[in-house]
């Protein structure tokens, strides 16, 4: 493009973001011919694709991007490869949906087509809602150097609720690392949502890390094209490795209804998510953001790395929230990487699921978040089994029969009938995911291992076993740990087997323990105490999968518990390609 027309049409994008008109710019890069999202699944092996979770039909899946609802219609673009089952040659893939649980693909909304922005990769970016309902992405692209730098990229044409077309900014790169900025080039992505301060200016974080210390990088913006990099980042901490895809937003003190990005005064806390490169972990902290100083400190005990909070002790990565201004939640979405060696996946055709949209709200305490699945994956449950109150002496077992059991969603709670059994906590004890696979599920102890058989061949020669133990800690209080033990999940040597622990914010005396599983496969999502924990494990059944998976309560402690409540459903197929 010759350099006046380049101008013009800078200045053409730069009125219509401020007039907030309808934008018809450079289209983007046009693959539709070949889109293997709208092909359906014929070659990848079946055995351990989902039946409500979200993934495309064959090929590499990884983050969530950009989620959104719009017009009343939820948004979910996701890190695709078009061209096979392992990453590499990334796009943005597009669906979307009505309730979050059935969905409508479309073709990829953004590819690598801008020689400086994004000509060899689209990464990982935000949704932001400028004034006047108009959504625009920040998205990472890899410029020729093979640098990050970041894009805007709006929907070409505002009265299609389903947003099929999307343009990028002839501004595009952004942001980008520079001699002066000393931003580091390939340690520089994944844009938040932006927010608005009450300056009127807006406010965007990037994933960095300057040697071993990770940092939000801040960026500022009257009219979300001319960016400035601010002194300060938002907030930094020593020797966590690089920040993926950071989250930030502010979450209410008192109520469970959720709030916009942008929103600051009292009865406000904010979140800052970061998924941790090193280990792969996502972990939060919740603190108060200075608007004065534009930064964020976390709170008293809300700690930074990989010791810090997660949202999941099990498989979860890159996760991403959105505002839902039409129902007042916050919705998280997470992906779920597979746990079979790179070559096997490839076999498989695909790789790569997305966990069930969970809803989080602030914990009564203050000090950490809540997470519960979506409340329509319950449209899809069926055939209801409900057990009546039951005690469950040590060393025994109660099958759960009439539901499918590799399809199904499980929620019991038990209480606990002799607590003076619970074992003594030694205070060395500080890592749960080490304490559950030093005491895994064979391993009897005083109250617990009590909880879930899922995903079990009948001679038990598979299971996976999600459970608690309650231990007497000092002072008289007790500590309850929350397990997902795969280590007998799959015959299959070569799958990764890794045990996953949390401790539990619950009482054991005084509250129930609850449980609920959403089993789908391959996948067992679990959510303990009502969602103050979650641990979401990949498994691979050889002899219990489809109509050969059986479902057990057990209790392997030497206490008997009382399961108060058992209710467990077969999960119907969702739309989902
Ligand atoms: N995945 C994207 C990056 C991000 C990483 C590339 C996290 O933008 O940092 O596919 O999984």
């Amino acid at each position: 493009m010759a350099t006046s027309s380049l101008l013009l049409a800078c200045l053409f994008f730069f009125s219509v973001i401020l007039s907030h008109g309808v934008l018809q710019l450079e289209a983007s890069h046009a693959v539709y011919a070949n889109l293997q999202t709208l092909q359906k699944p014929t070659s990848p092996n079946q055995t351990y694709r989902t039946s409500y979770h979200f993934q495309p039909p064959k090929n590499w899946m990884n983050d969530p991007n950009g989620p959104m609802i719009y017009k009343g219609i939820y948004h979910l673009f996701y890190q695709y490869n078009p061209n096979g089952a392992d990453w590499g040659s990334i796009v943005w893939a597009h669906s979307t949906s009505l309730d979050l649980v059935n969905w409508t693909p479309h073709p990829p909304a953004i590819s690598p087509s801008q020689q400086a922005g994004d000509i060899n990769g689209c990464w990982s970016g935000s949704a932001t809602i400028l004034p006047g309902d108009k959504p625009a992405m920040l998205y990472t692209g890899i410029n020729p150097q093979s640098h990050q730098v970041q894009n805007l990229a709006v929907p070409k044409n505002l009265s299609d609720p389903f947003l099929i077309e999307w343009v990028k900014s002839p501004k595009n790169p952004l942001m980008a690392p520079t001699t002066s900025n000393k931003i580091n080039s390939s340690s520089f992505r994944d844009p938040t949502t932006a927010w608005l301060g009450p300056d009127g200016t807006w406010r965007v974080i990037i994933g960095s890390k300057i040697n071993r210390q990770g940092l939000a990088i801040l960026y500022k913006s009257k009219d979300f094209v001319h960016w400035i990099q601010s002194q300060q980042p938002l907030h930094f901490a020593d020797d966590t490795g690089m920040w993926e895809c950071p989250d930030f937003f502010p979450i209410s003190t008192n109520s469970q209804n959720a709030l916009d990005t942008s929103m600051v005064g009292s009865g406000i806390k904010h979140v800052l998510k970061l998924s941790l490169d090193d280990t792969k972990h996502d972990y939060y902290t919740i603190g108060t953001y200075n608007l004065n100083k534009d930064i964020y400190i976390p709170d008293k005990g809300s700690v930074d790395g990989d010791s810090g909070l997660r949202y999941d002790y099990g498989k979860f990565y890159a996760s991403k929230t959105f505002f839902d201004s039409v129902k007042q939640r916050r919705i998280l979405w997470g992906w779920i990487n597979e746990s079979m060696p790179q070559p096997e996946y490839i076999k498989q055709g695909w790789s790569g699921v997305q966990a069930i949209p969970r809803n989080i709200w602030l914990d009564k305490s203050r000090k950490q978040l809540v997470q519960w699945p979506i409340s329509a994956i319950e449209t899809l449950r069926t055939n209801q089994v409900d057990l009546p109150s039951k005690l469950l002496k040590g060393r025994s077992m109660l099958e759960i029969s009439s539901i499918t059991a590799a399809q199904a969603d499980v929620e019991i709670s038990f209480s606990v009938l002799e607590i003076e059994k619970a074992e003594v906590m030694d205070p060395s004890w500080t890592n749960p995911q080490l304490l559950c696979s030093q005491k895994d599920a064979s391993i009897k102890g005083g109250l617990g291992p009590f909880g879930l058989k899922v995903l079990a061949s009948k001679d038990l020669k598979e299971h996976t076993s999600v459970f608690f133990r309650i231990f007497k800690a000092q002072n008289n209080k007790h500590v309850v740990l929350m397990c997902s033990d795969q280590s007998r999940s799959s015959l299959n040597q070569n799958t990764d087997k890794t045990t996953y622990g949390a401790f539990l914010e619950v009482d054991p005396i005084h509250e129930q323990l609850s449980l609920r599983s959403l089993i789908d496969q391959s996948i067992v999502e679990s959510f303990g105490g009502e969602g103050k924990a979650c641990i979401t494990a990949r498994v691979y059944p050889t002899l219990a999968i489809g109509g050969k998976a059986h479902l057990y309560a057990f209790n392997n402690g030497r206490g008997s518990v009382r399961i108060s409540k058992l209710s467990a459903w077969s999960m119907k197929r969702a739309h989902i390609y």
